[in-house]
């Protein structure tokens, strides 16, 4: 957890907070170094040491108020090298809070999404849905989570957020539950917009992760503003005139970021270690926090059912799905290949795109080429979205 030196480094740290510490400097430190081993445990100050001696406790809690108010845990585990990022597949969490039994296509990227973010997150999560393929998921009488969920009409995740996050403040339970929205990209990019808008500048502390399909699937896969250009759906068909989806992708994440929230971010179903640890990065962070997730859709792009991930991986190696996060407003690229996969490649493994010709597989390139060198030079705010 620590590198070598750390807690030399903490002892250090406890001369700033001298103004707080009555007993001897050493207490300091071993109190200041518990704190922080125990908030990276993610256990509460309430749950110290009972060996701790009472008054230590007490100047614990005080310290760690103060560390906390004034953002110095994060701060704090980056000066000491803390590092709790999941490395390896072993080390995921391992307790799986889907059950068997949902009722979403075999193969359905949204679904994989779902089980890798309650890995991520742990029990104590409250999962918020909207209408869509994942009303689907429970079907009453069955239910296939460990974790309550709360299925609602298509434009009110954010709404609720706000609502399930004042309930649990006023019963002082808000700082132990985690709430996540889990929503469709139809939902998110169109019809909940507003309400996704409102909770983030109302501050809300909640995590809003967008299962982004790219299209409407639960009503038959129509055209949304996901969806990404010349894309074919069940409402841009593909003639002579009209060769697939006509318009631009909307950008989201620049959307939400410029709500001035404290994270935004791109995931892919593909890459779960990157998915799982900006999840937990997020749990730790006050206020709204936004993650486009990729997930395939079988019957919405047209694939096999164990091609999804291998699809998403494409599109995250070729550049039209990079990986980034905005945290308080600093951008960073997180998939940095040495040379970007053809999107031709990425394309072609699904049906919606198998009717473009040289020149629109041309165009498309030029436009992710386009965005990857801006987003390489940091210019997230210029760099246009495919
Ligand atoms: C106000 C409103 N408009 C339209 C619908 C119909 N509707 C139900 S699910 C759905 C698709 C939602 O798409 P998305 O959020 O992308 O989720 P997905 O179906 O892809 O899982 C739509 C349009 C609705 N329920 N309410
Ligand atoms: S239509 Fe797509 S998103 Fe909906 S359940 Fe099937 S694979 Fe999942
Ligand atoms: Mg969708």
């Amino acid at each position: 957890m620590f590198v070598d030196g750390a807690w030399g480094r903490i002892f250090d740290f406890t001369r700033t907070c001298d103004h707080l510490v009555s007993a001897q400097r050493l207490t300091a430190s071993s109190i200041v170094s518990n704190v922080i081993q125990f908030h990276s445990f993610g256990t509460k100050t309430d749950a110290l040491p009972a060996e701790l001696p009472k008054h230590n406790t007490n100047l614990a809690k005080k310290l760690y108020k103060v560390m906390e108010n004034r953002n110095f845990i994060n701060r704090l585990s980056k000066f000491f090298c803390m590092d709790d990022t999941i490395k390896t597949f072993k080390d995921i969490p391992s307790e799986n809070l889907v059950t068997g039994g949902h009722g979403t296509c075999s193969g359905c990227g949204p679904a994989i999404g779902l089980r890798l973010a309650l890995l991520a997150l742990g029990r104590k999560t409250i999962i918020i849905n909207s209408a869509g393929c994942f009303t689907l998921q429970p079907t009453y009488p069955y239910n296939p989570f460990k974790v309550p969920w709360i299925h609602l009409a298509i434009e009110n995740a954010g709404a609720a957020a706000i609502g399930i996050y004042h309930g649990l403040k006023a019963q002082g339970k808000e700082k132990d539950v985690t709430i996540l929205a889990y929503i469709g990209d139809g939902a998110t990019y169109d019809i909940g917009l507003q309400s996704l808008s409102h909770a983030c500048q109302m501050k809300t502390n909640f995590i809003y992760v967008c299962y982004d399909n790219q299209n409407f699937a639960n009503t038959g896969v129509q055209q949304c503003s996901a969806t990404p250009e010349k894309a074919y759906t069940t409402t841009t068909p593909i003639g002579e005139k009209i060769r697939g989806n006509p318009f631009r992708r909307k950008p989201i994440t620049k959307i939400i970021a410029a709500h001035e929230i404290p994270y935004v971010a791109t995931a892919s179903v593909s890459h779960p270690l990157d998915f799982i640890n900006k999840l937990r990065k997020a749990q730790k962070i006050k206020g709204p926090k936004f993650i486009d997730l990729l997930s395939p859709c079988q019957p919405g792009w047209g694939f096999e059912t164990n091609e999804g991930v291998d699809i998403a991986k494409a599109a995250v190696e070729s550049g039209a799905w990079p990986l980034y996060e905005m945290e308080n407003g600093k951008f960073s690229l997180n998939f940095k290949p040495e040379k970007l996969k053809p999107i031709k490649d990425y394309l072609f493994m699904q049906k919606r795109f198998k009717h473009l010709n040289q020149m629109e597989v041309a165009q498309i390139q030029t436009a992710v080429s386009r965005e990857w060198e801006m987003l390489l030079q940091g210019k997230f705010w210029d760099a246009v979205e495919y």
